[in-house]
């Protein structure tokens, strides 16, 4: 996969790719980060990339003609062109697992109050990472490319992987202890210690629907059970344990 991301700031990515996974990802050439600088798509002797707002108000308004220069130097016929804004859909996992499908994005960073309005038909997608303001694109850009780069084949060693379609189907993670087995006083679960895997298997997935179910019920909500879960989600509810022996 290609990423390529269009920004007034480019020295802000210099670090958060050079990390980790995502640098271990760029290495493996699963995936070629490129930052591109909008002010080198900018004429004239000031290489102005922003201008007054037409009818007045604050701020400033990314220039048409540069921030389309910039894409139509950089797009390709499988391109999907993503905006970066407060206005666009919210995004999810889901979302981050469609974009991980597309053989080249383009992000745009926004900057001051924004694009001019003629840009938008440039603009396949626009994706806001939560409803709060942030001074730029840059960031969302970030989580959106680490969001989407986990996902590609080859990027997270096998375990994670797995970890990670368990992650997939909507339920929050059940809760890890290492060592000490007691610490200040507070005790690992017992059943942990106990190297029944079955019951291991079964108490991870009732604490994750307990957790779901008390910090994120929404998420439950487009979501089917298995018969196990809705034995385990009557568990919780009627705080008991059911019968559930293997013949
Ligand atoms: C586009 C338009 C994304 C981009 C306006 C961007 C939050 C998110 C920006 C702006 C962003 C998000 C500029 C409007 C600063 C507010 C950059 N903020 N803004 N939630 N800011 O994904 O003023």
């Amino acid at each position: 996969m290609k990423i390529d991301i269009l920004t007034l700031f480019p020295a802000m990515f210099t670090s958060p790719f050079a990390e980790s996974i995502i640098k271990r990802a760029v290495e493996k050439t699963l995936v070629k980060i490129n930052i591109f600088d909008i002010r080198d798509y900018a004429e004239g002797k000031h290489r102005q990339v922003d201008d007054y707002p037409y009818g007045g108000g604050a701020g400033m308004v990314l220039k048409p003609d540069v921030v389309i220069k910039a894409i139509e130097n950089i797009k390709s016929p499988e391109a999907r062109v993503v905006y970066l804004s407060p206005q666009g859909r919210r995004l999810n996992q889901s979302i981050a697992l469609e974009l991980s499908g597309y053989q080249h994005l383009i992000l745009l960073c926004g900057h001051y109050e924004g694009l001019d309005e003629r840009i938008m038909s440039f603009i396949d997608d626009e994706i806001s990472i939560g409803d709060y303001v942030l001074t730029g694109g840059e960031l969302p850009a970030m989580v959106l490319t680490d969001a989407v780069i986990r996902l590609l084949p080859g990027v997270l060693g096998d375990d994670d992987s797995a970890r990670d379609e368990s992650f997939a189907d909507q339920l929050l993670e059940y809760p890890q202890y290492t060592r000490p087995a007691v610490y200040q006083e507070k005790e690992v679960p017992e059943i942990l210690l106990s190297g029944h895997h079955e019951r291991i298997r079964r108490w991870r997935l009732k604490q994750r629907l307990l957790r779901t179910l008390l910090k994120h019920p929404q998420l439950l909500l487009d979501r089917e059970f298995s018969a196990e879960e809705k034995e385990l989600l009557l568990e919780i509810l009627f705080n008991r344990e059911s019968d559930h022996e293997k013949s």
